[in-house]
């Protein structure tokens, strides 16, 4: 497996290790297949991909021991994960490891198609579990309990429901992330920490049982670019799943993605045309503005909607602003009130984002704006310091360098583009 960063991530991370696949497949079908077979092997048995699969090095916090996932049922035994998703990024880069294999032929060939076959069942039960035990209302958005479950962990998008918690007994934080990105304005703050830490032990307490979970836990938002990310990872499956002769084990697969991207369309502000959380707790949508806006031009559904986003993420108040480095959607716009453009995810540019939007946009036909978004990417990556993320106005590298997934892309991209 594939660490998410030499120093910072030191473990294998859920939505990472899928863009990582991606960007081995360019390179070995074996090691690709590698990194998800590791990945899939820490599934829970209720279909759940933990967000992180711990190796035994030390210097990540939340550790295991902060987590204490042994007492889940859930869990498989033999290997420590944390308790909670990331976006299912899998179910893509399992159908272009099988692209892949295909293009190669011979060996890699084989492999692929022996390891689509393994996972097709297992990634079709994850989604499964994302539409079911994570859409406990049955709004057909899917549920996050955490802000690290969406993978964008601090951005504006969860404020409202975290300045709705309050934290009775502060946890000690024996945080290494700040002692290694040196400027403490690149990461979360203390209190932001306090909060991830007082939903851990939340679910902790009731060993991780997905319908205990929701009645006792202070965060529940509807993501909608989780959603958008389901509706097309179960599209693949399904398509994945009838190129290897499994179309029984994928029957539900459409629906399910029919029913994510009915979900997405649903967020769909009537005043500003872009998607929208939907806070359970307050019974109310959410109104800050981030990259996850713009989240039907992953899932697409309809046209008039796509049109309208697509020409706000290009425009001046996003990817076109003038003082840009490059002309590529920040994770906040810089217009916004509260943007800070060193900031994790609540300004920067994450080489990552970019990709999974342009991938996005290929596959729905917009090949102009992916093409751009390509060059440009390439173009900041050719720094050569792979970062976590970027200062958008000055190109500037913040967070991890050698971040895994940042390379990934590069690597898929000059593939792509050769
Ligand atoms: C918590 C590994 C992960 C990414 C997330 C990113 C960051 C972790 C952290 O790093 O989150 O999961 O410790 O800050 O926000 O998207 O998967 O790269």
């Amino acid at each position: 497996m594939v660490v998410a960063a030499p120093r910072l991530y030191p473990h294998q991370w859920s939505w990472d290790a899928a863009f990582i696949a991606i960007g081995l497949a360019r390179i070995s079908v074996p090691r690709a297949i590698t990194e998800m077979r590791t990945l899939l092997h820490a599934q829970w048995d209720t279909g759940m991909i933990p967000h992180i699969v711990f190796t035994d090095v030390p210097g990540y916090f939340p550790g295991p021991d902060v987590w204490g996932t042994d007492d889940a049922e859930a869990k498989p035994t033999g290997v420590q994960t944390s308790g909670i998703c990331q976006p299912p990024i899998q179910a893509i880069a399992a159908a272009r490891i099988l692209q892949a294999g295909r293009r190669a032929g011979g060996r890699d060939e084989e492999d692929a198609e022996a390891f689509a076959i393994e996972v097709v069942p297992k990634l079709a039960a994850w989604h499964r579990w994302l539409s079911s035990a994570r859409d406990p209302d049955g709004r057909g958005l899917v549920e996050i309990h955490h802000g690290w479950e969406s993978g964008m962990d601090n951005s504006p998008r969860w404020d409202d429901a975290y300045a709705a918690i309050t934290v009775n007994k502060s946890v000690e934080l024996r945080r290494h992330d700040t002692a290694l990105v040196k400027d403490a304005s690149e990461r979360p703050t203390d209190t932001e920490y306090q909060r991830y830490l007082h939903l851990v032990a939340q679910m902790r307490s009731v060993q991780y049982r997905d319908t205990e979970i929701p009645p006792i836990i202070d965060f529940r938002v509807g993501d909608v670019f989780m959603t958008a990310i389901l509706a097309v990872a179960a599209q693949e499956l399904a398509q994945m799943g009838a190129d290897v002769g499994l179309s029984g084990q994928v029957a539900d697969q459409l629906a399910l993605a029919t029913k994510a991207q009915a979900g997405v369309l649903s967020s769909i502000s009537p005043t500003t045309g872009l998607c929208r959380d939907f806070d359970a707790r307050s019974d109310s949508w959410t109104s800050a503005e981030s990259m996850a806006s713009f989240s039907a031009l992953l899932c697409g559904g309809d046209s008039l909607v796509c049109a309208r986003q697509q020409e706000i993420i290009t425009g001046p108040r996003w990817a076109g602003h003038p003082d840009l480095a490059y002309a590529l959607p920040p994770t906040v716009s810089p217009r916004a009130e509260g943007f800070q453009p060193r900031t994790y995810w609540r300004g920067p540019n994450w080489p990552v984002m970019n990709w999974l939007f342009a991938w996005a946009l290929r596959r729905r036909g917009e090949f102009a704006l992916a093409d751009l978004w390509r060059s440009e990417g390439l173009t900041q990556l050719g720094d050569l310091a792979f970062s976590e993320y970027y200062q958008p106005f000055t190109a500037e590298p913040l967070g991890s360098r050698n971040q895994s997934w940042t390379a990934a892309v590069a690597l898929d991209w000059v593939a792509e583009q050769a």
